[in-house]
């Protein structure tokens, strides 16, 4: 579990839970373990990700994937258990906001985010995609499932966390929305146009298992041209923000101009 959770990354999940907080006046102690328990969440996908049944990958953060650092069945446990530990402290560590409502909505937004309806869904249809054709609007369903539903929870915990109305929380959801997408399509042009040593994981492995993305169903100058759109509609919606919303601008110029 360390070795799949401490063993770098880039923590963008979290960044955007203490961004979202920080944007509503969240008191940032209360954001940690909702950070935390993001980066568990995450952690966990991606050992699960590389493993032989799914996207079958060695390389994960630049060292050896967890299954292949210790076996399949050590991969898969740690997985499950990173996924039952963000709950745990979510529901139980102090640092979180102590007024049960509050905790519960946290626990079901993490929930939902995680499950049937967000990553774990995606991650099947993604799956089921392999070789197939899909649509430009296909390809979007399955990511928003896949990758933006965690990005959209991130934010939605930091501004749980604080004291947004809900036109300020409809802001911030419809700016995770876009992130979320242009996220992914940056992912699938970086799997494209990067190196392995750049990525710290196989690059090319999309095309090599045949798998639907962004670049091959649109084009590589068109998936840039969506993703710097998508970066706009993101920051054109922290607009409507009264409050500090400086990192979450930052964090969507890291997130969609990033190279690796
Ligand atoms: C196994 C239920 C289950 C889901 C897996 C997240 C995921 C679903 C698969 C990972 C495959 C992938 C490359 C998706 C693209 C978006 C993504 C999650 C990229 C990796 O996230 P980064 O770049 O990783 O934030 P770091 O290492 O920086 O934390």
């Amino acid at each position: 579990m360390r070795y799949a959770c401490l063993n770098g990354g880039k923590r963008v999940r979290a960044m955007l839970v203490y961004a979202s907080g920080e944007a509503v006046n969240a008191d940032p102690v209360l954001l940690d373990t909702a950070a935390c328990a993001v980066e568990m969440i995450h952690a966990y996908s991606l050992v699960h990700d590389d493993l032989p049944a799914m996207d079958d990958d060695d390389l994960r953060r630049g060292k050896p994937a967890c299954h292949i650092a210790y076996d399949e069945a050590t991969a898969i446990l740690a997985g499950d258990a990173l996924l039952t530990l963000a709950f745990e402290i979510l529901a139980t560590d102090l640092t979180t906001p102590a007024d049960i409502p509050r905790r519960l909505s946290m626990v079901q937004c993490l929930a939902r985010a995680a499950g049937t309806a967000g990553m774990t869904g995606g991650q099947s249809l993604d799956l089921e995609a392999v070789g197939r054709k899909l649509s430009r609007d296909q390809l979007a369903a399955i990511h928003q499932r896949k990758t933006g539903a965690l990005i959209q929870a991130c934010v939605q915990l930091g501004a749980l966390s604080g004291d947004a109305d809900t036109t300020e929380l409809a802001a911030l959801d419809q700016y995770a929305r876009h992130l979320g997408i242009a996220f992914q399509i940056v992912d699938d042009i970086l799997d494209e146009v990067s190196n392995t040593a750049t990525l710290g994981k196989t690059s090319g492995a999309d095309r090599a298992r045949n798998k639907p993305t962004y670049p091959s169903i649109i084009g590589l100058e068109t998936s840039k041209r969506l993703a710097e759109d998508l970066y706009r509609e993101a920051i054109n919606c922290l607009d409507t923000l009264a409050k500090n919303a400086y990192t979450l601008r930052q964090l969507a110029e890291m997130v969609v101009h990033r190279t690796y």
